[in-house]
C-alpha cells in the first residue's frame, strides 16, 4: 500500500467512526417517558406519592386520584423557573386558573401534564384542597 493510499484510508476509518459516533449519539435520544403520580388521602394523610419525581423535558406526569379527593394541581408561580409560567399554563389543559389543573372528583380520574418545552428547573405544586395538611410534590426537570 502507498503512503496516499494509506492516508485515504486512514481518512476513511476517521470518518466512519465521526459518523458512527453521530449514530450512537442520536440513538441514546430519549423518548417520552410517562410518570405517574398518585394522589392519596386515607388514615396516613393526603400526599402526592412519589412527592418529588424527576423528569426530563417532552417526558408527561400523569396524576391519579387514588383516594381521599377531590384532589388537583396547582404550581406556585414564584415556585418555579423563572419566565416558565407561560409555557407551563399552555401546557395545563382544562386549567382553571393561574396554573391551576382541573379538580379530580372521581377515583381513577386522571390529569395529564405534559413537560414538553419547559426550561429545566424545579417546578413546586400543592393540591388546593388540601393545602393546609401539606399536600405538595415537585417535579424536577431535567432537560
Ligand atoms: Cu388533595
Amino acid at each position: 500500500m502507498t503512503i496516499s493510499r494509506l492516508t485515504a484510508s486512514v481518512a476513511l476509518i476517521s470518518a466512519l467512526t465521526l459518523a458512527a459516533g453521530s449514530l450512537l449519539n442520536g440513538a441514546t435520544t430519549r423518548g417520552k417517558t410517562t410518570i405517574v403520580v398518585q394522589m392519596l388521602g386515607d388514615g396516613s394523610g393526603y400526599r402526592f406519592r412519589p412527592a418529588n419525581v424527576t423528569a426530563h423535558v417532552g417526558d408527561v406526569v400523569r396524576f391519579v386520584n387514588v383516594s381521599g379527593g377531590p384532589h388537583n394541581v396547582v404550581f406556585w408561580d414564584d415556585k418555579i423557573p423563572a419566565g416558565a409560567a407561560a409555557t407551563l399554563q399552555a401546557n395545563m389543559e382544562r386549567s382553571t386558573g393561574s396554573l391551576s389543573g382541573p379538580m379530580l372528583n372521581d377515583a381513577n380520574e386522571t390529569y395529564t401534564l405534559s413537560l414538553a418545552g419547559l426550561r429545566p428547573g424545579t417546578y413546586s405544586y400543592y393540591c388546593a384542597p388540601h393545602l393546609a395538611v401539606n399536600m405538595v410534590g415537585r417535579i424536577i426537570v431535567r432537560p
